[in-house]
């Protein structure tokens, strides 16, 4: 998270001396550097998903005019494979485009390479169908995440391109805050946060659970995939499982002696662009908070569950801790929050109160050890939360819901279990209506705010759980048009992740990406997306692919972890 006190010499500097990738290459307006050159991508009239689509799953597309007549086109042959009729015309004013049609070609289930072509208006980027499209988006989100370790070097090749970054932030933290400004708790390791290089445990929490929900959910699929990470291979974990490691591995590090977390980790103001390893600015450990101790508790109470079959003995590890944080909260009922003054000395929002994140804990809390106290707990203070189609740090109490309402322990007050699945119902009936009836299939409808592409991404995790509850294939369609949206089938006609699909983004406001010399950027980063910049224009058209515009094309590792959770729902069962 960037947006906050983002220091403006830094990218004016960029502007005036480089391109805006930050790098020596430079190419004219609307060029894009691939492969060290300067290409002038394609604008597609017909916006697909530019990765592919599922065999037996919902395929749309949309575009603009024409007869409404389209044919699904084959790559190889060029033989006209499907011949359908879209919509009539449909008006968006979000987008203030009057002739949008829908082309609907579901049943349409051959495998391979095509394109769609639409009549008297033009073509659609190739696309594949194929039962394994969503894996190599998985696959390279995952590798957006290892790209984002701290406190170590990171190396790794993408599509003939190396890109890497030697050890960073070997001294965090610094204990000022704790009266002992000459003394470190040694705080390394986990996942930098997004364009900057703060570790907050607030959101650090909410981008594990979304991976680790997709593990609970998805975990055969999952634990086939395999990453190109150090770790591959050893101890007996699943490839997935050490990547969420290494994000434990720095949470279990926030915890002071009573059992309390530190907020997060950052320096006073934020770094300029600069690579990891050239932000040297001292780093301090925030004071405790009860927000971050209760996401704490529910993230490595939740991580216990999922590495028990595994590493009997790490998980433990992660009961002990878990169970030590939630006594710190039981022993101190009322909220522990920082001061304006406090908050001033670091970087970074996620300031929120403690009620959601409670709640949040006394669910994973109980789902692990069958803790009456925190059911009693939950059951009282979460009988009238809502489950929001669009949610994010803020707002984790759904993520009790889910565990709550995903939990096959006995003992719950069925009066209770009927009015949040009742909740959760609602929330998904309202996504998968603006999904199925949007031009662009957006599950959020016509919302447009900082980091909306992470929260449509997160409406699947509501999908996902309540189809556990209830299935239904209106359900797996829903994530299936997310998935679709973030990947291409959108007002841009372009793909919103780094390094996949078709025209990607190539300037994200992304440290790493900006300071090397590589011109591409680091891959399977998913950039914020559209939002309401105040400036005259539309909220829907206003993302912009500089690396100076943080408000619409940062990454966060929160909006990654919720697209994991879309993609995972829809790999193949092996
Ligand atoms: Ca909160
Ligand atoms: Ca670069």
């Amino acid at each position: 998270m960037t947006w906050y006190r983002f220091p403006i010499g830094a990218s004016l500097l960029c502007l005036l001396a480089c391109d805006p990738g930050g790098t020596r290459v430079s190419c004219a307006t609307g060029e894009r550097i691939v492969g060290g050159e300067c290409i002038k991508p394609v604008a597609h009239p017909v916006h697909v998903n530019t990765v592919g689509y599922l065999p037996d799953g919902i395929k749309r597309a949309t575009y603009r005019g024409g007869t409404g007549k389209f044919q699904i086109v084959r790559v190889a042959d060029e033989e006209v494979v499907y011949e359908g009729v879209a919509s009539e015309l449909i008006s968006s004013a979000e987008t203030a485009e009057s002739d949008l049609r829908v082309a609907d070609f579901s049943e349409f289930a051959e495998m391979g390479e095509f394109r769609l072509r639409a009549e008297d208006s033009g073509e659609s980027p190739p696309f594949r169908i194929g039962p394994d499209v969503a894996e190599e988006v998985v696959r390279v989100l995952m590798l957006g995440m290892y790209g984002q370790r701290c406190g170590t070097s990171v190396d790794f090749e993408y599509q003939g391109t190396t890109f890497s970054h030697d050890t960073c932030h070997l001294e965090d933290a610094w204990l000022n805050e704790y009266g002992a400004p000459e003394e470190k708790q040694v705080t390394l390791y986990g996942w930098h946060d997004a364009g900057d290089y703060g570790k907050y445990v607030n959101n650090g929490a909410l981008t594990l659970a979304n991976m680790l929900f997709a593990w609970i959910q998805y975990e055969p699929a999952l634990s086939a995939l395999e990453l190109d990470i150090p770790e591959s291979g050893q101890g007996g974990l699943p490839d997935y499982l050490h990547e969420c490691k290494f994000q434990l591995d720095w949470l279990l590090s926030m915890q002071r002696e009573d059992g309390g977390v530190a907020d997060r980790v950052t320096t006073r103001s934020f770094d300029a662009m600069v690579r990891p390893e050239a932000s040297t600015n001292p780093r301090f450990l925030a004071p405790v908070t009860t927000t971050a101790t209760a996401d704490f508790a529910a993230v490595v109470a939740q991580a216990a569950r999922v590495f028990e079959p595994f590493d009997a003995e790490l998980a433990e590890t992660y009961r002990n801790a878990a169970k030590k944080a939630w006594d710190y909260l039981v022993d101190n009922p009322t909220e522990i929050n920082t001061s304006n003054e406090v908050r001033a000395r670091f970087t970074g929002g996620y300031w929120s109160s403690d009620a959601d994140d409670r709640l949040w804990a006394a669910a994973e809390i109980w789902e692990t050890f069958g803790d009456a106290d925190a059911l009693a707990y939950f059951e009282k203070n979460g009988t009238n939360v809502t489950v929001p189609v669009n949610w994010d740090w803020p707002q984790l109490a759904s993520l009790g819901v889910f565990t709550y309402l995903l939990s096959e322990r006995p003992g719950r007050d069925p009066a209770v279990v009927e009015r949040l699945t009742g909740a959760l119902r609602s929330s998904v009936t309202a996504i998968v209506n603006q999904a199925m009836q949007h031009p662009y299939g957006r599950a959020v409808g016509d919302m447009y705010y900082w980091g909306i592409n992470g929260v449509l991404a997160r409406t699947t995790l509501n999908v996902g759980v309540l189809s556990a509850l209830e299935p239904d294939p209106k359900l797996r369609d829903a994530i299936i048009l997310q998935f679709d949206h973030l990947l291409g089938r959108n007002y841009y006609g372009r793909s919103y992740v780094t390094g996949l699909g078709h025209d990607p983004p190539y300037y994200p406001h992304h440290r790493p990406s900006a300071a090397d010399s590589v011109p591409e950027p680091w891959p399977g980063l998913l950039i914020g997306g559209p939002l309401n910049k105040n400036n005259g224009m539309l909220p829907a058209t206003t993302w912009s692919d500089s690396a100076g515009d943080f408000e619409s094309n940062e990454v966060a590792i929160n909006w990654n972890a919720a697209m994991i959770y879309a993609a995972a729902a829809l790999l193949p069962a092996p």
